[in-house]
């Protein structure tokens, strides 16, 4: 943004760290201000030069990072800045206990990203076990408590029907901490929850915040154990920033699989990292031959793609089938691609062409990109992507009457990104 001598100004490191919730309420209220960006050199001494030489200069009674500066107020101490942009914008609630609420969830959800920054700045950060047991104890604790408090106000955001500071505090915070390994399924399970991430996710005010400079930034700072910027910014399609992000990563860790080794958004480059850290594709697991072979295909080598999925039906590798559940009144269904054996296929098939039409209509077109492997007699982009899994477990829950409120599919395979 132009910088103007009466702008806000707003400075933090170069992630979202203890900031982002109030540069999410600086773009949600769509006050121009400036953005004093600083930057930890690489490793492996991660020097923070660029904040010390300014940190005694700037006026600050307590110098530290976050600070807002609003004329001649100068702020550090992030719920500070927060509650004051709150009570500025008049996003603190209206009266005086709804205003102790949000400040409650608010102290609450910076607990959680503290304990979060903690562990993942700490040795255990590194460990995929410990990564697994903190998300199942520390996190899930906090969550479960979130939801049993938003299932009992029942109001549209976390506190009254419109948005305040604490939901910006309580998206940033938990979305940081659900970014460790199952943290997206354990937000499946708290439904209150998920709706009221979504629901900042989709308030227009941040609709080009959210997915562009956002989604750029890394969760933690660049010396932090844990790899989940990799796993974000894969997620956002960044894969140039997410292949930056190992290279600085592998400066100081030995090389691993990168967390977006999990995730459909994956770039050759990325996986010919995995290629040569398993080299002999022969021994190692047959999931990674497979998202190895998917890989390339999806790097537009389909030649290379298929080599690999030759060698694996010759070798003794057993590919598992992907398959697609739904659970509909108490019952589970099972679907593989282009299924005919449940006894409504015929109604599922009709239902899935009044779905594409309808989709059409408003400008879907078929994403070919995502077929990975050559099209054989007769088979079009159509014919093949209609018929993935997921879509039919989704059309059955549809044609159900009344249909369903709620739909949930589980799968042993990577979605595509034309069904999502
Ligand atoms: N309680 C403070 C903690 C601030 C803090 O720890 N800031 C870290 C980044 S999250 C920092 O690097 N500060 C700069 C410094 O210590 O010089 C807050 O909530 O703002």
């Amino acid at each position: 943004m132009a910088e103007s001598k009466d702008q806000l100004v707003f400075g933090y490191w170069a992630c979202r760290g203890l900031g982002e919730p109030s540069r999410l309420t600086l773009q949600y209220t769509k006050t121009p201000y400036t953005e004093k960006t600083y930057h930890f050199r690489d490793a492996p001494e991660y020097s923070r030069d660029e904040w010390l030489k300014e940190k005694f200069n700037l006026g600050l009674d307590f110098p530290n990072l976050p600070y807002l500066m609003d004329g001649d107020l100068k702020l550090t101490q992030s719920k500070a800045i927060l509650y004051y942009l709150g009570w500025k914008f008049n996003l603190l609630g209206t009266n005086a206990k709804e205003e102790a609420l949000i400040k409650m969830l608010c102290e609450q959800a910076y607990d959680l990203r503290v304990q979060y920054g903690v562990f993942c700045y700490d040795q255990n950060g590194d460990s995929e076990s410990e990564r697994k047991k903190f998300l199942e104890t520390n996190v899930t604790e906090y969550i479960k408590q979130f939801d049993a408090f938003l299932s009992k106000n029942k109001s549209k955001f976390a506190v009254g029907d419109k948005p305040t500071v604490a939901d910006f505090q309580l998206f940033d915070y938990i979305d940081a901490s659900c970014s460790l390994e199952g943290g997206r399924t354990l937000l499946d399970k708290y439904t209150n929850v998920k709706e009221l991430l979504q629901r900042v996710h989709e308030l227009p005010e941040l609709k080009d915040y959210i997915p562009n400079a956002h989604a750029q930034l890394p969760i933690s700072g660049k010396m932090s154990k844990f790899g989940g910027q990799v796993d974000t910014f894969s997620r956002a399609y960044l894969f140039d920033q997410a292949q930056k992000f190992i290279d600085e990563f592998e400066k100081s860790h030995r090389p691993s699989i990168p967390m977006s080794a999990r995730n459909t958004s994956l770039s050759r480059k990325i996986f010919d990292r995995i290629q040569s850290n398993f080299s002999d594709v022969q021994s190692c697991l047959t999931s990674v031959t497979v998202l190895l072979a998917d890989t390339y295909a999806l790097s537009g080598n389909k030649l290379i793609a298929s080599n690999i999925r030759t060698k694996l039906s010759q070798s003794s590798m057993k590919k598992a089938v992907g398959y697609s559940w739904t659970v509909i009144s108490g019952k589970i269904f099972k679907f593989r691609a282009h299924d005919r054996s449940h006894p409504c296929s015929q109604e599922i098939y009709v239902e899935l062409d009044r779905l594409r039409n309808e989709l059409i209509e408003h400008g879907y077109k078929y994403d070919e990109s995502w077929i990975i492997r050559p099209l054989e007699n007769g088979e079009t982009a159509q014919s093949i992507l209609s018929g993935h899994s997921e879509r039919l477990a989704i059309a059955l829950n549809l044609i159900q009457r009344p249909t369903p409120t709620r739909i949930q599919i589980v799968n042993n395979l990577r979605i595509c990104g034309d069904c999502r």
